[in-house]
């Protein structure tokens, strides 16, 4: 029996959903980010952080740790290549989707995306800095996309892994389109057909009315969770006295360390 501790938002449980539904297995699914799942959330994942995979007692935290489980345990059909070459490229883009695309994405939609209440603005510059970045790492993705229209000889982890962060990038002004990214548009639409990625948009959009639109919302509002990669954005960026003034204010939560 295989339980996913997901969120319906989660670019990391995204990518875990669309591995566990190309791999046809089901699963039970709780939304561990509610605050009421908390407890139950830390009982598996003491950092509290979704993705968390339960396969039959054994917990795997991480979604590239959870992907390498299910490809290990579950192996057809890969989520890999046979070709060492190109399973090496593979994880090369599911690490930039986990490290670097997910860290910009995050720190510029704080004050846009619903799962957080902010009436203040963003400091100045960050969404500028955040797009810029934004823009050239499309531009790389779009010189990596290979012949077979996705970025290794078929679909793989990687896509999974940026499908999420790329589909987030029109809310924040960072624009595609046939004359500058002709192989990312082609890409991105041919994503939008395949079964698993359809669903879990289908899953994102219902469970946006649910848990936005329907009632209060589930989820912590106030506190932004900072981790590494976000916060290494952020410093490198020169955003570190508005860090600074969040954590002092009360406003920041971070994961446990050991
Ligand atoms: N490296 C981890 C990152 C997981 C992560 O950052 N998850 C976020 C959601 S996107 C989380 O659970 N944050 C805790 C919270 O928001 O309370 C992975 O790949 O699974």
């Amino acid at each position: 029996m295989l339980t996913l501790y997901d969120n319906p938002f989660s670019p990391f449980a995204r990518k875990v959903r669309m591995a566990l539904q190309l791999k046809g297995l089901d699963y039970e699914s709780i939304d561990a980010l509610a605050l009421r799942e908390h407890d139950r959330l830390s009982g598996v994942n003491p950092r509290a952080e979704v993705p968390v995979l339960v396969d039959d007692g054994l917990a795997i935290s991480d979604s590239a740790d959870i992907v390498s489980y299910l490809e290990d345990r579950y192996p057809t059909p890969a989520l890999l290549a046979d070709r060492a070459e190109r399973r090496a490229k593979a994880r090369y883009w599911q690490r930039i989707a986990d490290t670097v695309l997910d860290a910009i994405v995050h720190d510029i939609s704080i004050w846009t995306w619903p799962t957080h209440s902010r009436s203040d603005a963003p400091p100045t510059g960050l969404l500028e800095a955040g797009r810029g970045d934004l823009i050239e790492l499309i531009g790389e993705l779009e010189d990596a996309i290979g012949d077979s229209g996705f970025v290794c000889d078929r679909l793989s982890l990687a896509d999974i892994a940026l499908f999420p962060h790329i589909s987030s990038l029109k809310p924040l002004g960072v624009l595609f389109d046939e004359t500058s990214h002709p192989k990312l548009l082609e890409w991105n639409r041919r994503m939008r057909e395949v079964p698993a990625v359809r669903d879990d948009l289908d899953y994102v959009k219902k469970s946006a009315v649910e848990k936005f639109i329907s009632g209060p919302s589930p989820y912590e509002g106030e506190k932004v969770v900072w981790r590494g990669d976000r916060i290494e954005w952020l410093l490198a960026h020169g955003f570190q006295d508005w860090l600074y003034t969040e954590i002092s204010e009360g406003r920041a939560i971070f994961p446990r360390s050991v």
